[in-house]
């Protein structure tokens, strides 16, 4: 589908509303035409189907096997007992399981078609939403996982929702299609934990939103909050990263970083990861007003014309970053900014284990692998646990950005509770892992995900295994070394600024970045362009060996790729901006060289 088309459908669809209802009554087919698609993913959900049968399903001349993923949405991965209760009774509407996902939110796999606005139905009673989940809007936004008890972590959680809300698309498409007319609110749904952006946003009377107009952002624009020196939201990959400045414990105002970005194409010099750049500082007042201008710039300076180059980081590099400024500055009249802070990170991280939270009570942050909350056979049986945790202590949960699970609130009389529900049902939170291994993350790929080249999920815990034999073996166990891995070059699974990424190019076979950190502040680059995944984990011992016997006392794996390496293969900005160039001139109908 062409950048234009995709522009047009937003612009005809009378706020994202188009034949979704009349489409999803019709119970007649099992899918939904890809124009509807792509409106339905402003609402949260993708059309998908089961790729693991869909060769020999095309052999017998049947139709793919259709099905529809659904995205919850919660800032800073926060949800209660009962919301999680519900999405646990959901699994049983879908495929039995539920993924954390790596921007702190929930997806169910596998719902039918005509399940779908049961599922959404149930998603708003819980209090949480799917709207803007997915699309050409702001997304859930993140924040710091660690449940911590003090001002800084209150104001940073409160920060998330203020985004969520702010930046929520208005109309009431979303209750008339789902909620059968009835608006979200707290009558509805008698709960005291609904949602109030949801609410407002529901009730938004006809007409063009007012931030994103009637054709939305160019594309997709992801926020993220950390405080140093944890980056778990890993701002540096985020469309807008935001890091509060702590004065007498108080939080000032935030830096704010701009143009972060994972998506590219192998092989594709116009596209590529970008870091996040330094904007500006505001006082904490105009924090949102000023990510308001930046969205704004966005929408009217973003590429409309080439959707491989409509996110943020390319508008960023378009504009340069002092244009990008100038642009932003211009549109927050009256409103003093300043220089970005200095920022330090040393980890992206999860805390596992148990810890204390500052208000005498503990929070417990659990290992889920790869974020599958599933019942496994011969191993850990986290859905049970979790949905028992629920039930008999109703304590609070939070998704970390490296989609593991914080039980919060925790009494230290609910510890033994806690622990001994975890034990009945095999989950270890982290005992006896590699410190790589807490860490390691990989997206979702197959069999649902449309656009996967090769296997992700489904293979880095294999990979891992062996990854750790060679730490154990070398003395490595307890290094922080980042390793994560996607099944296609869109980077969801974040691999660019890891230590290690593995990048899906087809069945079996990755591209192989190096160099990245730990701290989330550097990219990597191609070292091998083609790797079989048998010979991945031997590829990575030689730079483990060579790590361990050049390192200087205490230096972790990124500082001594740091010094002792360049990163492999990237296109340079030079040949990136020429390719940028050429791509736009070609789509824009022009010769190359022949313009001006
Ligand atoms: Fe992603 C598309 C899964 C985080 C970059 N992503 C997809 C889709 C929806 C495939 C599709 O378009 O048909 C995947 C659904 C697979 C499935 O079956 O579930 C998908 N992305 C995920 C998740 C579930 C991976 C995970 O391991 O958790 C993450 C959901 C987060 C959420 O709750 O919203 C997820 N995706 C990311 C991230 C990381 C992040 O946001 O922190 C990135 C890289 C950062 C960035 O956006 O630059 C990311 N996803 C993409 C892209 C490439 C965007 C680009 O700029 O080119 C696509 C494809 C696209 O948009 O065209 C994509
Ligand atoms: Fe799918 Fe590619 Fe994202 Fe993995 S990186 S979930 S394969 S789009």
């Amino acid at each position: 589908m062409s950048k234009a088309s995709v522009e047009e459908i937003k612009i005809a669809s009378e706020g994202l509303r188009g034949q979704l209802a009349e489409l999803f009554s019709d119970t007649s087919t099992p899918n939904i035409p890809e124009d509807a698609n792509i409106l339905l993913k402003h609402h949260g959900s993708y059309q998908q189907d089961d790729r693991d049968v869909r060769t020999e399903r095309t052999k017998a001349k049947l139709e793919k096997a259709w099905s529809f993923m659904i995205r919850s949405k919660m800032p800073g991965g926060r949800i209660s007992a009962k919301q999680w209760l519900i999405h646990d009774d959901l699994c049983t509407k879908a495929c039995g399981n539920m993924r954390l996902t790596n921007r702190q939110g929930i997806q169910l796999h596998g719902v039918l078609k005509g399940g779908l606005k049961e599922v959404i139905q149930n998603v708003c009673h819980s209090g949480l939403s799917t709207m803007g989940a997915c699309g050409d809007v702001v997304r859930n936004t993140m924040g710091p996982a660690a449940p911590i008890k003090d001002a800084v972590h209150a104001d940073t959680q409160k920060l998330t929702e203020e985004i969520s809300q702010r930046f929520l698309w208005r109309s009431t498409a979303y209750a008339d299609i789902w909620l059968d007319g009835e608006k979200i609110d707290p009558e509805w749904i008698k709960d005291p934990e609904v949602n109030p952006a949801v609410r407002e946003a529901t009730q938004a009377p006809e007409g063009e939103d007012p931030i994103y107009g009637k054709v939305y952002l160019p594309r997709k624009f992801k926020i993220g909050v950390a405080i140093q020196p944890c980056n778990d939201a890993d701002i540096y990959s985020q469309d807008v990263g935001l890091v509060p400045h702590v004065v007498n414990g108080e939080v000032e105002g935030y830096t704010i970083t701009v143009g972060g970005g994972f998506g590219m194409s192998h092989g594709q010099l116009s596209t590529r990861p970008f870091l996040g750049q330094p904007l500006l500082y505001a006082k904490r007042a105009h924090v949102v007003d000023a990510i308001e201008a930046v969205v704004t710039t966005q929408r009217d300076h973003g590429n409309r014309v080439e959707r491989k180059n409509a996110r943020l980081k390319y508008t960023v590099q378009t504009m340069g970053i002092d244009g990008f400024r100038a642009e932003v500055v211009r549109r927050l009249p009256g409103i003093e900014t300043f220089p970005a802070k200095e920022l330090s990170f040393d980890s992206v991280e999860d805390n596992l284990g148990w810890h204390e939270q500052g208000d005498g009570k503990l929070y417990c942050a659990v290992y889920v692998s790869m974020g599958r909350v599933v019942d496994r056979e011969n191993g850990p049986q986290y859905r049970s646990a979790f949905a028992e945790i629920s039930k008999t202590l109703d304590l609070p949960l939070i998704v970390t950005p490296n989609t593991n699970l914080i039980i919060a609130d925790v009494s230290p009389d609910q510890k033994a509770a806690v622990d001994a529900i975890l034990a009945k049902h095999g989950v270890v939170h982290s005992d006896g892992m590699t410190r790589a291994r807490k860490v390691a993350h990989a997206c979702v790929a197959l069999p649902t995900c449309g656009l996967a080249l090769s296997e992700s999920e489904r293979a880095l815990p294999g990979f891992m295994d062996k990854i750790d034999d060679s730490l154990r073996e070398l003395g490595l166990e307890n290094e922080p070394i980042l390793f994560r891995m996607t099944g296609c070059p869109n980077g969801c699974g974040r691999p660019y600024n890891a230590d290690f990424g593995f990048v899906g190019r087809s069945p079996n076979k990755y591209a192989m970045f190096v160099g990245g950190s730990i701290r989330g502040n550097r990219l990597a680059g191609l070292e091998f362009k083609t790797v079989l995944g048998e010979d991945v984990p031997a590829k990575v011992r030689e730079f483990l060996t060579a790590f361990k016997s050049e390192r200087k006392d205490g230096e972790i794996f990124a500082d001594w790729f740091a010094r002792t390496r360049t990163t492999g293969d990237a296109p340079t900005p030079e040949q990136f901006h020429i390719e940028l160039a050429e791509r736009a001139a070609k789509l824009a109908g022009d010769k190359v060289g022949e313009a001006g």
